[in-house]
């Protein structure tokens, strides 16, 4: 367990991990003062064998804060600053985003059904925005709508949002200026019911899924490219996602929330779930069926359910192929490749129309059909072709890279297909102690090497495996860690 070591020091060199914006978590702020008086739920098994009237559990947003909260009367006021956010997806890639209160996805705001809530927003961002509330049922003027509903919020402006929320479910709330929202302008906005859904749940978590199109020798999202090499989970690529921690025997929710150019189907490894909710709130439970994949649309939420009754640390991931890579691009370049033809240099050669030239000549060649944008320029031009001679080991200069070889056969660069665009899973992509911290308390050593893109665990671990971590993280962020929070108390108005 040499992990814990590196975890210590990485975080006594303030390695980021933890960086979690300018905004308190929910425990923090007024929320507890709903919990005072509560006592500490002693959770042993699982609360749906429970019985009577159960409260709901907040949810943890990994690597997200939550949104604070003021009380003014009977009104809950938050206080959202639409801004520039830099943001390290995994370590050393550090990107400038747009988002909100420093974090993109924006933080999370917890809402309990019947509130009254009032949410300023201001702009500073150098351009216009506007705010829009996906999915609520609020007068039209609070719709957040830019020239319909209302004048965008100008640079330096301010707009003060009012309504009474009589919903329940997985909402989230969004720039409506398209372009913004490829620049990571969308956050989650959970609107709990005053007591739990049966069977209640133990655990409830929220993953924000984004996409960004970032070329290599830059930190800004292109948000007009139809292609994307960043997927993220709550605003971290794997392996610097934080994965989900649970007890064996817990009832889990997963709140996902998509909002970009793809659709995402979510898998989960070693258990059936059911979905249990949309966009539109909670779903009779009629309808739920068994799956392990469910398919989050553009805009879509979807909640999954099951009971972690199979022990292990198990991957969620998004499984397009390509979702589970980082900085996805044609280009491993002269690193590890000798020069090869260029790939595609334009939409023509991209889309395969030929203008010139046969379609196996050099300036052709593998670059015809190829796509367009990240994996298409020429002055990146390297696509297929044989691994330079000694390259099973060539990146030892990259710091804090675990980079031991590939696993190559020896004739390898005499079969077809070998090497592919993107050699870039394996132990040459190991990074355990970069991402170091008690979530990743135990994982298999090397683990790191194969979770890239949308990909996180969901560890399902024993009484003393669970404890162990929740200790480490509560003397690491100096308080209570959220899973063992109290169930919420709701006022009821
Ligand atoms: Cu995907």
């Amino acid at each position: 367990m040499s992990s814990r070591r590196g975890f210590l020091r990485n975080f006594l060199a303030g390695a980021g991990i933890f960086a979690s914006a300018r905004v308190l978590s929910a425990q923090d702020t007024d929320m507890s003062q709903g919990m005072q008086g509560m006592p500490m739920q002693e959770k042993k098994g699982s609360a749906s064998s429970g019985h009577g009237r159960v409260a709901t559990v907040p949810v943890q947003t990994a690597d997200v804060p939550d949104l604070p909260f003021r009380r003014d009367g009977n009104v809950k006021e938050f206080h959202l600053i639409a801004e520039p956010v830099k943001q390290e997806i995994v370590p050393g890639r550090v990107v400038d985003l747009w988002g909100y209160n420093g974090s993109a996805p924006g933080p999370t705001i917890q809402v309990t059904k019947g509130d009254r809530v009032r949410i300023i927003v201001d702009n500073h961002l150098p351009e216009a925005t506007s705010m829009h509330w996906h999915g609520f049922e609020i007068p039209s003027d609070m719709d957040g709508a830019p020239g319909s509903s209302q004048d965008p919020i100008a640079p330096g402006g301010r707009f003060v949002y009012e309504f009474t929320l009589n919903q329940e479910g997985t909402y989230f709330y969004h720039s409506h200026m398209a372009m913004q929202e490829m620049m990571g302008m969308i956050g989650a906005f959970i609107m709990h019911p005053k007591e739990a859904h049966k069977p209640a749940v133990d655990k409830d978590f929220v993953i924000v899924l984004q996409e960004y199109a970032i070329l290599p020798n830059i930190n800004v999202p292109n948000s007009m490219n139809m292609e994307f090499n960043w997927l993220t989970f709550n605003g971290k690529s794997g392996p610097a996602t934080t994965p989900l921690i649970v007890r064996h025997g817990e009832r889990v929710r997963i709140r996902l929330i998509n909002l970009g150019m793809d659709h995402h189907p979510i898998h989960l490894h070693g258990h059936q779930f059911v979905v249990t909710g949309t966009e539109g709130g909670r779903q009779p439970e009629s309808t739920w069926g068994p799956g392990n994949t469910v398919l989050v649309g553009v805009a879509q939420s979807r909640d999954v359910e099951f009971v972690a009754n199979n022990p292990g640390d198990w991957m969620l991931h998004c499984h397009l192929p390509h979702h589970m890579m980082n900085q996805m691009s044609s280009n491993v370049g002269p690193m590890s490749r000798r020069m090869a033809m260029p790939a595609g240099e334009g939409m023509e050669q991209g889309m395969g129309m030929l203008r010139g030239g046969s379609a196996t000549s050099r300036e052709n060649g593998p670059s015809l059909g190829r796509g367009m944008g990240v994996g298409s320029t020429a002055e990146q031009a390297i696509s297929n072709s044989p691994l330079k001679a000694g390259s099973a080991a060539p990146h030892q200069e990259m710091p804090g890279m675990q980079m031991s070889a590939p696993q190559v056969s020896k004739d390898a660069n005499s079969v077809p297909g070998f090497p592919q665009d993107a050699f870039m899973e394996g132990p040459m992509m190991a990074m355990d102690e970069m991402v170091d911290k008690p979530e990743n308390l135990g994982l298999r050593p090397g683990w790191s090497g194969f979770m890239a893109g949308m990909m996180t665990f969901v560890r399902v671990l024993p009484p003393d495996k669970y404890d162990e971590i929740m200790k480490l993280r509560e003397k690491l962020q100096g308080k209570k860690p959220m899973s063992d929070m109290p169930r919420m108390e709701h006022q009821h108005e």
